[in-house]
């Protein structure tokens, strides 16, 4: 029997199958119920299924009298079995999550990989939101009710306000749904998360303009097939003119082809702004809701011609890496000891001044502080 290789996921997940076997299957992105029924017809079973990244699982299919009633997946460690009983399949992707867990739902995830980003509403409720925006002010020594303060003399370098390790930041962190959203996206639920700052965006008014950041990426364009993903939260209701996070959605599923027509001497990043800065989309958002992006759209924020200040946190979560024991210590020491981060490591204001975030069983797990493998 032919392998099976199956890449495009914009089939529906089950919708209407309430089994939990069955749903669990739905979040293996591409493996839907319309594959099930009108490709595979009646599968065979036992199914071989091999996940990516080395992981392999046995689906085992009982039938009911009205058709497909029952799906199991076992994890599998033997060889490959293509014999008359089994089909190998091929899912490119490794997630088993269970989908009460997922926060993107296949709409979301369609989305997501046609756009490189997706915003997901309510990441964090508002009182969390609420917190971290006091913060942020007190960090600035500026009184959100006073525009007058907003605008120091001297003026600031930029939006980035060098917080890094405030409880108000950690909680946003570790709250579930936003651990379930990057998991989402990552497919795997072992993610650290990155010690990032917060920003304030003023508006714009006579002698104050926006000084950026302006479309970007943060990644070497070496590898274009590289995955890195990154986030925004918005601490505030966010209008598109209010310095939103911008961003040219779906460049990240043409920018291969795109570099190979540059040359040598070309600057991707002023090719791409003379090209393409014209699509740059401003992605309005309410307060809580946090804007994941695929870390080839380029991306920035914007001019801010509205009346209140933008105020977010930046977030991002990548596989833990759990083994490289030097890199869980210092993320340890930086928590701890209240560094800056991306990858600083400086003893500033929240070192002098601060207190040590408390953590929840999931952020000791985003830290490193526990593994993932003992549980949760
Ligand atoms: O503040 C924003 O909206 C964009 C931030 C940004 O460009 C970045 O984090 O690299």
């Amino acid at each position: 029997m032919p392998a099976l290789r199956y890449h495009s996921p914009t089939l529906r997940p089950f919708d209407r199958l309430r089994d939990r076997k069955l749903r669990l299957l739905a979040f293996i992105r591409g493996f839907s119920r319309a594959m099930f029924v009108s490709s595979l017809h009646v599968p065979v079973s036992p199914v071989f299924v091999r996940l990516n990244r080395s992981k392999s699982c046995i689906l085992l299919i009982n039938h009911g009298p009205n058709g497909l009633t029952e799906a199991v997946l076992e994890p599998y460690s033997g060889p490959s079995c293509t014999d008359g009983h089994s089909r190998e399949l091929f899912i490119p992707f490794d997630r088993m999550r269970e989908d009460d867990m997922a926060v993107l739902d296949a709409e979301a995830l369609d989305f997501w990989e046609e756009n490189g980003y997706v915003v997901v509403p309510e990441a964090v409720p508002p009182e969390n939101c609420r917190e971290a925006e006091a913060a942020v002010w007190a960090f600035l020594g500026m009184d959100a009710a006073d525009a007058e303060t907003w605008y120091p003399d001297p003026p600031r370098p930029g939006i980035m306000v060098e917080m890094y390790q405030n409880q108000a930041l950690w909680n946003n962190r570790q709250h579930p749904r936003v651990h379930g959203a990057f998991a989402d996206v990552w497919e795997t639920e072992k993610l650290w998360v990155s010690f990032d700052r917060a920003s304030l965006n003023p508006p714009e008014r006579p002698g104050f303009s926006f000084k950026g950041p302006y479309l970007h990426w943060d990644i070497s364009l070496e590898d274009p097939s590289r995955f890195m993903v990154q986030g925004v939260l918005y601490l505030s209701d966010t209008a598109a003119n209010q310095g939103a996070f911008t961003c040219i959605p779906g460049f990240h599923r043409r920018i291969g082809a795109w570099l190979e027509t540059l040359s040598d001497d070309d600057d991707p990043k002023r090719c791409m702004q003379e090209e393409f800065g014209h699509q740059a989309k401003p992605i309005a958002g309410r307060e809580g809701d946090l804007v994941i992006w695929h870390s080839l759209l380029p991306h920035g924020s914007s001019p801010n011609s509205a009346e209140r200040p933008r105020i977010v946190q930046y977030i991002t979560m990548s596989p833990a890496k759990e083994d490289d024991d030097s890199l869980r210590e210092s993320r340890i020491q930086g928590w701890r000891e209240r560094l800056t981060g991306l990858g600083k490591n400086q003893r500033e204001k929240e070192h002098l001044e601060g207190g040590t975030a408390r953590l929840t069983p999931l952020g000791r797990k985003l830290l490193g502080l526990d593994r993932w493998q003992h549980g949760q």
